[in-house]
């Protein structure tokens, strides 16, 4: 989608701090971390947010993400937040899982 923030950054329009890719999702710090190890998982392609999510990314979103907290050191304590929709704070509609860690996590989040 042209109009995407994350699509171009995707596409490499747009540039990123990118910390790990595969087939199906691509991984860059956020811009305004809110952690020592603050990550978005993204898929490739156009995915508007959890709530429509196909079968098919699932799994493989999941084991990305495994795979950045591993990278990043943080394998022994994470937290994983999705937001969906404005209501639940999500700015970019295109899909991202933010991977925290490096500090101790608050519960429950604001
Ligand atoms: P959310 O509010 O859940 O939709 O999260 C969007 C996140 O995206 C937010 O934590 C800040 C981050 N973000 C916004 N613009 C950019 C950007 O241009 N580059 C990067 N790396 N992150 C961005």
């Amino acid at each position: 989608m042209d109009d995407c923030l994350f699509c171009r950054i995707i596409a490499g329009e747009i540039p990123a701090a990118k910390v790990y890719e595969d087939e199906h999702a691509i991984a860059f710090r956020d811009i305004d971390p809110k952690a020592p190890v603050h990550v978005l998982v993204v898929p490739r392609s156009h995915v508007d947010s959890i709530a429509d999510l196909p079968d098919t990314l699932a799994g493989p979103m999941l084991r990305a993400i495994q795979a950045v907290a591993a990278r990043e050191g943080v394998a022994e304590g994470f937290r994983v937040v999705t937001n969906h929709g404005p209501e639940a704070g999500q700015s970019v509609f295109h899909l991202h899982f933010h991977l925290l860690g490096g500090r101790r996590m608050a519960w429950p989040p604001g």
